[in-house]
């Protein structure tokens, strides 16, 4: 399957990863858009939120669970941060592998309210 996402779960593409466990892998963001911009993803391959079904989740939730832990890892938890999922073409995806984005280090500004 050609997904970079995949081949950087797998070590075929280099990337700098902060944290990983069974399910999940947390990683920079080659093209940081806050001081403090990772990515988390689940290991399996899910293209969208549109496709996730069932036991995925659950996997979803490890997602947040990571997130939680490398906010603190990161020294952000208190300050706060954006968890940001992008699904499907008009909110600008371009990695069809499910992740999100972890924000912060600096005030983000308000994207609604
Ligand atoms: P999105 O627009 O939500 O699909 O965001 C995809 C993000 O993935 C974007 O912020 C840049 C990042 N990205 C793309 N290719 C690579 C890569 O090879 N390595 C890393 N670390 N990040 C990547």
């Amino acid at each position: 399957m050609d997904c970079i996402f995949c081949k950087i779960i797998e070590g075929n593409i280099p990337s700098k990863k902060v944290y990983e466990n069974e399910t999940v892998v947390a990683f920079h963001d080659i093209t940081p858009q806050a001081p403090v911009h990772i990515l988390i993803i689940p290991k399996k391959h899910i293209a969208t939120m549109n496709d996730a079904e069932g036991e995925d989740f659950s996997l979803i939730g490890e997602v947040h669970r990571a997130a939680q832990h490398v906010a603190r890892e990161m020294g952000i938890a208190d300050t706060g941060y954006r968890l940001i999922n992008n699904c499907g073409k008009d909110s600008g995806q371009v990695v069809f592998h499910i992740h999100y984005h972890l924000l912060g280090g600096e005030s983000l500004g308000a994207l609604v309210g």
